[in-house]
This record gives structure tokens, C-alpha cells and sequence, in this order.
């Protein structure tokens, strides 16, 4: 696939980065985009020698939301029968192996919960979280009111979507929406030695872990706690988990070999 509104890159042959690439929309979100984002994941995922993958944009905006432009004049039927701003945003949430946002600037509407879509965010000190879908006369579409509750809280949830305030990347920390605040020019540094450090891991242990805290926001803690343990079980079938208790066992270091 040619893209266009993205650019597509590895790092050390291991990371898989896409960068967001509408610079003079803000990397507004439209379907061509979202497409592009969802093959380009899809490719790195089924790459047997990618580890990881990183979500970016500028740094002026990871994404200022879905293109307001674009959506101006969508019906209720346009919407709903989902072949317009519906059809392709989840393709992110098949995506197997960890995904990274990195996330400068604004990341507003769409942009916000395409990075709650991530697995972590990683966020530069001048990054500008906020659901402001209230200002257009329409509410969060693509998970806002489900993930930044869970992210943040009702009462900050609420507050962001309900007045449209912007949270700063030491608000978002402070509630546990990002997982780390570094300085804009280091960034892709930070995002890229997080991912380069998952790339040592088992990837069938990255995989297990990934969908086992994923499985915690759907199930009860009784459930999700019986998930998580036969995932644990499993992990014993592994060549990887021999190698990784043997080279702690014999002070090495472990060479896992996704098997
Ligand atoms: N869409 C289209 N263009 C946008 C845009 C957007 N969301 N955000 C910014 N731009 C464009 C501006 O129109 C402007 O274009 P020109 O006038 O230069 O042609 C250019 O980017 C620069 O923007 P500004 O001149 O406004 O720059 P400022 O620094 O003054 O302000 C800003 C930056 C980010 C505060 C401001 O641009 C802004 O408020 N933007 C809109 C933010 C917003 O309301 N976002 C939420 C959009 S609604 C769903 C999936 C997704 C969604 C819903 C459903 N399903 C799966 C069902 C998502 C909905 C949304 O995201």
C-alpha cells in the first residue's frame, strides 16, 4: 500500500513507527488516514521481526481529532450505517503486539482516544490532552467516554468532555493517563528505548501480558484473574520461558527466541 497521509519507518529493524502525516490539518483524522494507520499496523504485526510499534505524529499535534472539515456534513444515516467515520478506527484494537504512542502537542478528540487506543502513552511536556467534541454539538465517538474514564476517573472524564478543558501533559501523568512526561526533543528517544526494551522480551510473554491486561477492563476480577492465570500457565509450554529461567539461573543474559 502506498501511503500518504502517513509515513512508515523501522527502527533497529525491530520497531515498527508510523507517523501521522497531515502536518497542515493538525494530522486531522480522516478515513484515508485511519486506512493507512490500520494496514500499516496490520503489516508490522504479522512481521515476524517486529517487536513493537510506535504511534506519532508532529510535534505541534500528535492528532487534533477526527477532520472536522470532513464530517461537516455527514447525515445520521451516513454515520450510523458506518460507511463513512465508523468503518475503520477499531483496526488498531486487533493489533497484537504493544503499540506505543508517543504523543507532542495536541491530541484532542479523535487524537486523544486514538492514543487510548495504544497500549501506553508516552507524552512530551507540551503535549495537550482534551475531548472538546462538546464545542461541535457532538459527543466522544471513538471510545472517549469509556476509555478516559477508566484512564483518569469520572470526575476528570467528566470534566474534559463536559467543558471541553484541555489537560496538560503533568495532569496527565499525575492521572495516570500517560505514563511518562519527557522533554519534546527526546521524545522518540524515550518512546524508541521503551520499545527497543518490550523488542528483548519473549514476544509470546509481550502478547500474553498485553492481552491479559486488556482482558481486565472487560471482565469481572474473578474472570479476568482465571485469564490471567492459565496465560501464566501456558507461558510454561514456551522455550522462552526455559531460556528466560535458566539465564537468570546461570547469571546471563536471556536470548528469547519467540517460541
Ligand atoms: N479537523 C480539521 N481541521 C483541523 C482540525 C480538525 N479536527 N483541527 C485543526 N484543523 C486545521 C485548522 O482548520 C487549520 O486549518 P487552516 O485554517 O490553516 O486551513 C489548521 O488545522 C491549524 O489549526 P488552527 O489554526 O486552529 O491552529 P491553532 O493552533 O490556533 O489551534 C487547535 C489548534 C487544535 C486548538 C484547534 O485547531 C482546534 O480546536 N481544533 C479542533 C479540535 C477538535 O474539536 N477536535 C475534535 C474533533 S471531533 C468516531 C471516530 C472519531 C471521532 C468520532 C467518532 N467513530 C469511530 C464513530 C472523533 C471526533 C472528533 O475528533
Amino acid at each position: 500500500m502506498a501511503y500518504v497521509n502517513i509515513e512508515v519507518r523501522t527502527e533497529a529493524g525491530k520497531v515498527g513507527i508510523v507517523q501521522l502525516n497531515r502536518p497542515k490539518q493538525l494530522n486531522a483524522l480522516n478515513n484515508e488516514l485511519m486506512d493507512e494507520l490500520g494496514a500499516a499496523l496490520k503489516a508490522f504485526d504479522a512481521d515476524a521481526a517486529i517487536g513493537c510499534m510506535i504511534v506519532t505524529g508532529s510535534e505541534k499535534a500528535f492528532a487534533a481529532g477526527a477532520d472536522i472539515g470532513a464530517m461537516a456534513s455527514y447525515s445520521f444515516a451516513d454515520v450510523y450505517k458506518g460507511d463513512y467515520i465508523t468503518r475503520n478506527w477499531e483496526t488498531i484494537r486487533s493489533i497484537r503486539k504493544p503499540v506505543i504512542a508517543a504523543v507532542s502537542g495536541f491530541a484532542l478528540g479523535g487524537g486523544c482516544e486514538l492514543a487510548m487506543m495504544c497500549d501506553f502513552i508516552i507524552a512530551a511536556d507540551n503535549a495537550k490532552f482534551g475531548q472538546p467534541e462538546i464545542k461541535l454539538g457532538i459527543i466522544p465517538g471513538a471510545g472517549g467516554t469509556q476509555r478516559l474514564p477508566r484512564a483518569v476517573g469520572k470526575s476528570k472524564a467528566m470534566d474534559m468532555a463536559l467543558t471541553a478543558r484541555m489537560m496538560d501533559a503533568a495532569e496527565a501523568e499525575r492521572s495516570g493517563l500517560v505514563s511518562r512526561v519527557v522533554a519534546p526533543d527526546k521524545l522518540m528517544d524515550e518512546a524508541l528505548a521503551a520499545a527497543l526494551t518490550i523488542c528483548e522480551f519473549s514476544q509470546i510473554a509481550v502478547m500474553a501480558a498485553k492481552e491479559s491486561i486488556n482482558r481486565s477492563f472487560e471482565s469481572s476480577l474473578s474472570d479476568g484473574v482465571m485469564f490471567e492465570r492459565r496465560m501464566f500457565h501456558a507461558t510454561f509450554a514456551t522455550t522462552d520461558q526455559k531460556e528466560g529461567m535458566d539465564a537468570f539461573v546461570n547469571k546471563r543474559k536471556a536470548q528469547f527466541r519467540h517460541q
